[in-house]
């Protein structure tokens, strides 16, 4: 077979290869400018009715293809008499670059078409107003757990964590609180294992009192937040699970009056310099003496509300000086070192902060709620 020949970027092919078929239409005895014209005619009819651009690559591949149309034409010139070649060449190449243009001319149009299309269908309305993000915020007691800290840490505490579950030896025994003593009911302890050592979630965050002690020599001020459980009916001042501040410090001299003053700072810092504070005689094991802490409430001045339950005293927490029993227990010397130690409510100072009624709220999970604080 013979090597087809370019021409102007058109191969010729033998005539006895290729014969003269127009797309398997009979053209009887039409001459080859009539071909030509029929197939112009028909090709730019057919453009017109082209309305996007898949059509248009159809009908590029029927007239204009390596199969299509034209190309069929051009390929069966050299059946023609060699006189009339040249000019049915001319001919041919000469529709061929009108239908190219025709096809380049409305590719253009339909690509612009095609993208006004696709610009109408993802048009985004830049005048209308933004939504606005939701924005996060500290929940309210990690707020106060920051707030606590930093007063604290004014007054030379350093902040310090510790495990939620506790070995009972922990969170009773070096606390003066063995086995046998009627106090250990008081807790309302959640047991997590009782085999060999029973391990609980800690009722209070004191068990960090002999861990703390343990690990370090005095002195020791350090002050713990954290979670604490207990198995008790829930009310509005009452939760299964919430926070405690634990405070600690031990050194030489420390006296019931250095417990008072820091408690009384504290109040005032948090809740405003006009606040009072009341210690009342409390009993807890760990404690010689021991006292329960109260502020007046800030809700109501002191009058009396829900708040407060109308005592116009809202009750912050247990405090007192460390037993010589628990500072024996961790090999402080009793007879050299005092200390006071005291367990503050954390959602309760939230409440009187902010006037909440309910500590259930906190661990609701109510986001109506939560979102009063993101202002404050
Ligand atoms: C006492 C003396 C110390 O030397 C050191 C710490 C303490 C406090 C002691 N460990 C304790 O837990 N005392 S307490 O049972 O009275 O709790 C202290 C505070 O935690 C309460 O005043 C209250 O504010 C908060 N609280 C207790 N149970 C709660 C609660 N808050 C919410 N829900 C509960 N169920």
């Amino acid at each position: 077979m013979a090597t087809p020949r370019p021409c102007r970027g058109v191969f010729l092919l033998p005539v006895k290869t290729h014969r003269l078929r127009a797309s398997d239409r009979d053209h009887g005895d039409m001459t080859i400018q009539a071909q030509l014209d029929d197939l112009h005619a028909r090709a730019a009819a057919s453009l017109a009715e082209v309305v996007d651009l898949d059509g248009l690559a159809s009908w590029e591949r029927s007239f204009l293809g390596p199969k299509g149309e034209l190309t069929q034409v051009l390929r069966g010139l050299g059946g023609v008499p060699a006189g009339e070649r040249p000019a049915a060449g001319r001919a041919a190449n000469s529709l061929k670059t009108e239908l190219s243009a025709a096809y380049d001319a409305r590719a253009r149009q339909l690509s612009a078409t095609d993208l006004e299309r696709r610009l109408a269908a993802d048009a985004v309305d830049v005048t209308l107003p933004g939504r606005a993000p939701t924005i996060g915020t500290v929940h309210p007691v990690s707020r106060m757990i920051d707030e606590l800290s930093d007063i604290f840490a004014l007054m030379g505490f350093q902040t310090v964590f510790g495990p939620e579950v506790a070995t009972a030896h922990y969170n009773f025994d070096l606390l003066n609180i063995p086995g046998d003593h009627p106090a250990r009911d008081v807790w309302d302890t959640i047991v997590v294992d009782s085999n060999d050592e029973e391990i609980v979630l800690r009722t209070h965050t004191s068990p960090m009192q002999a861990r703390t002690m343990e690990a370090t020599k005095p002195p020791v001020r350090v002050v713990v937040p954290g979670r604490a459980y207990r198995y008790e009916a829930q009310d509005a001042s009452h939760d299964w699970m919430f926070h405690q501040l634990e405070g600690l410090a031990v050194d030489e001299h420390i006296t019931l009056a250095d417990l008072k003053g820091v408690l009384g700072e504290l109040a005032r810092q948090l809740f405003g310099a006009e606040r009072r504070v009341r210690f009342r005689c409390d009993y807890f094991p760990f404690v010689e003496p021991g006292v329960d802490f109260a502020v007046d409430c800030a809700v109501c001045g002191g009058k009396g509300c829900r708040v407060c339950k109308h005592s116009g005293w809202l009750e912050m927490g247990g405090a007192g000086m460390v037993h010589p029993k628990v500072l024996a227990g961790v090999g402080y010397d009793p007879a050299k070192y005092t200390g006071f130690a005291f367990g503050l409510g954390i959602e309760r100072m939230v409440m009187m902060k902010y006037g909440v009624d309910d500590v259930r709220a906190f661990a609701g999970n109510d986001l109506r709620f939560l979102r009063q604080f993101a202002s404050i």
